[in-house]
């Protein structure tokens, strides 16, 4: 079973990554909506292509199976069976054989889409070691973005305002994104400032509730530079439309500047983890060492920069 899963999870996984990478959807517009489109925006996270896999090949063609055969079998009843064709009604009232059959079928119809589906819940589930820790908070009508092992205090993330966005980006575009950088374990950590609100970014196949008292975490891994948007998915008011979700995904020099442009910085996380040596200290306040300091915490010191915020 074991290898059976391990198998299955390494197609899935191959097929998915083909199916959807950059060349296969060069033609839709990348983290936004394509007008005119209808099939799924452009993934680019390795669990969205999953996901997308999942939907294209197990789900859909299931439901078109089931949906096509039980209108087939409605059809035929309307006209095999109707008074004119068929006066003389049978009297019986079981069979054992078709209760069976209609019983054990959706169920094992269930078990193998529980494979992929467990799969990549179980997926999603098991973040890998953070390398950023972004806390998002939902606001009656606008986001808050904080990352706290960078010590880069909440800024507000607003709707831009229509003669700025344009009609394509308009509800979609926000004056301060979220920044992370590319190829990098993104932890997203959402709660409410009043009501329930939801952080959702399609490409990224994240959807998040933001709950007031509650902190919820996920994460995700953007492989692809470029912007990505989504909105608020869970009606919290009048201007739920209006609280839209931008990300921008950088290359890791280029997130470093922003960091420092935002008067933070993954200096200032090193040297906050308890009994840091002198020497990572003088290299953490040396500036050109900062971009070396700022790789580095990935394998080291990211699970102490992460347990930082526990003692403020
Ligand atoms: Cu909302």
């Amino acid at each position: 079973m074991g290898m059976l899963k391990r198998a299955t999870g390494a197609a899935v996984a191959a097929i998915a990554a083909a199916g959807y990478g950059a060349a296969a959807r060069a033609a839709d517009l990348l983290g936004q909506p394509t007008p005119g489109a209808w099939d799924m925006q452009p993934g680019a996270a390795p669990l969205r292509y999953q996901q997308m896999f999942f939907h294209n090949y197990i789900l859909f063609p299931i439901t078109t199976a089931i949906a096509v055969f039980v209108a087939l079998l409605l059809i035929w009843c309307v006209f095999r069976f109707n008074k004119k064709a068929n006066p003389e009604p049978a009297r019986f009232s079981h069979n054992t054989p078709i209760e069976i059959v209609w019983t054990v079928v959706p169920v094992l119809i269930l078990m193998f889409i529980a494979i992929f589906s467990f799969k990549l819940l179980y997926a999603f589930h098991d973040m890998p070691p953070p390398d950023v820790t972004v806390k998002a908070t939902g606001n009656q009508w606008y986001w808050t973005y904080e990352y706290p092992d960078l010590k880069i205090a909440e800024y507000t993330s607003n709707i831009l305002p229509e003669d700025k966005a344009g009609p394509t980006l308009y509800r979609l575009a926000a004056d301060n994104p979220m920044v992370v950088p590319v190829n990098k374990v993104v932890r997203v950590e959402t709660t409410g400032a009043d009501v329930i609100h939801s952080w959702t970014v399609p490409a990224f196949g994240v959807k998040i509730d933001a709950i007031p008292g509650k902190m919820n975490q996920t994460w995700f891994k953007a492989d692809r530079v470029g912007t990505y948007y989504g909105q608020c998915s869970e009606l919290c008011g009048i201007n739920h439309a209006f609280m839209p979700i931008e990300v921008k995904v950088v290359t890791q020099p280029e997130f470093d500047a922003w960091v420092a442009s935002k008067g933070g910085g993954a200096a200032a996380a090193a040297s906050s983890a308890p009994a840091a040596s002198s020497a990572a200290a003088v290299a953490s306040a040396s500036v050109s060492s900062a971009p070396a300091a700022s790789s580095a915490p990935a394998a080291s010191a990211a699970p102490a920069a992460s347990s930082a915020p526990a003692a403020h």
